[in-house]
């Protein structure tokens, strides 16, 4: 693997301008991966452009060049290597039609067990609990120089991917990572005050209604909530109202699926799951054509709310009662 990630940094290197994209709705992840791989890029004198379908939130804001970010439409001139970051597939960027990919040469950094290795080029670690994890290190081989402002990038990454280090993804290695960020004075401070005591009032009235919906099966070990389209047009909610909502499900005591659902102004309903100890959870998803991670994973249904949720329970009762088979 080492030579592998010495060949990418390498590749990039030998470029004078490179696109980087991050996913559509955008998290600390994604983002994280693309200002710090930029910033080190723009150290050795490549020009950089960043790319992503939406408007970055301004939580995001205390990162360097976040204004620097493109959203909506895509420049009619792009560089030949695109560098995808965080994505598990090429469409999750949210740009579908894919004539815009031709001809380029594709480098996918990525730490999704689904990813579909798309890339001309991959580095996929899915044992890296973020995908900074696996940033920092194509940043060690190409020699960057860990800034303060890179660093905090990167440690944002880490701490949003991981439930602030809680995940069962973290490994010794996610905290030899975060360790050494530290020391190149990451600034946790603002990714505290930022992430973690910032709760925005939209938020606190989703996560009421997310409890005053809930609903148990399987013994309790299924558990699910819902957000219609009305309630979140109502309140004017953003992505970063909706993070992480799911995991206040999860963590109520036997739960093992936890299962969120929410519909989009299209009428289509984005159906999260996540896990706590065993399930596989990726496994449930894919049958839906969906996927992600083994504790964490999403779908997209053009169905109704009550047709989503009476197939992603049924799914997840089959599953429970197999023991995972
Ligand atoms: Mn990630």
């Amino acid at each position: 693997m080492q030579e592998n990630l010495k060949k990418i940094a390498e590749f990039i290197l030998a470029e004078q301008k490179v696109a980087i994209i991050s996913h559509q709705n955008p998290d600390g992840d994604t983002l994280g991966s693309q200002l710090a791989l930029a910033m080190a890029l723009e150290q050795k004198g490549i020009e950089v452009i960043m790319l992503n379908h939406d408007v970055i939130s301004a939580k995001y804001n205390f990162i360097k060049n976040y204004e620097r970010i493109v959203s909506g439409v895509l420049p009619e001139e792009l560089p030949k290597v695109v560098i995808f970051v965080d994505c598990a597939n090429m469409t999750l960027t949210g740009y579908h039609e894919e004539e815009w990919l031709q001809d380029k040469i594709i480098v996918n950094i990525d730490h999704h067990t689904s990813n579909t290795q798309y890339g001309q080029y991959n580095y996929v670690q899915s044992k890296s609990g973020a995908n900074c994890q696996n940033m920092y290190y194509l940043l060690q081989a190409m020699d960057t120089e860990f800034t303060p402002e890179i660093s905090t990038a990167l440690y944002m990454g880490l701490s949003t991917d991981t439930g602030n280090f809680l995940y069962e993804s973290v490994s010794a290695d996610t905290f030899r990572v975060a360790a050494n960020l530290l020391e190149y004075g990451a600034d946790t401070t603002k990714i505290r005050m930022n992430f973690y005591e910032n709760c925005s009032r939209r938020k606190l009235e989703l996560q009421k209604y997310i409890y005053n919906n809930l609903s148990f099966s399987a013994d309790g070990r299924c558990a699910w909530s819902k957000l219609e389209w009305s309630l979140l047009e109502e309140l004017q909610a953003v992505s970063t109202d909706i993070d992480g909502l799911i995991n206040s499900i999860k963590d109520i005591e036997g739960v093992e699926v936890a299962l969120l659902f929410k519909e989009n102004a299209a009428g289509m309903i984005k159906v999260s799951l996540r896990s706590k100890t065993w399930a596989d959870v990726n496994a449930i998803a894919n049958k839906f054509g969906g996927g992600g991670h083994v504790r964490a994973a999403g779908c997209s249904l053009h169905v109704s709310m009550e047709e989503a949720q009476r197939l992603f329970v049924e799914a997840t009762e089959e599953y429970l009662a197999k023991g995972g088979e």
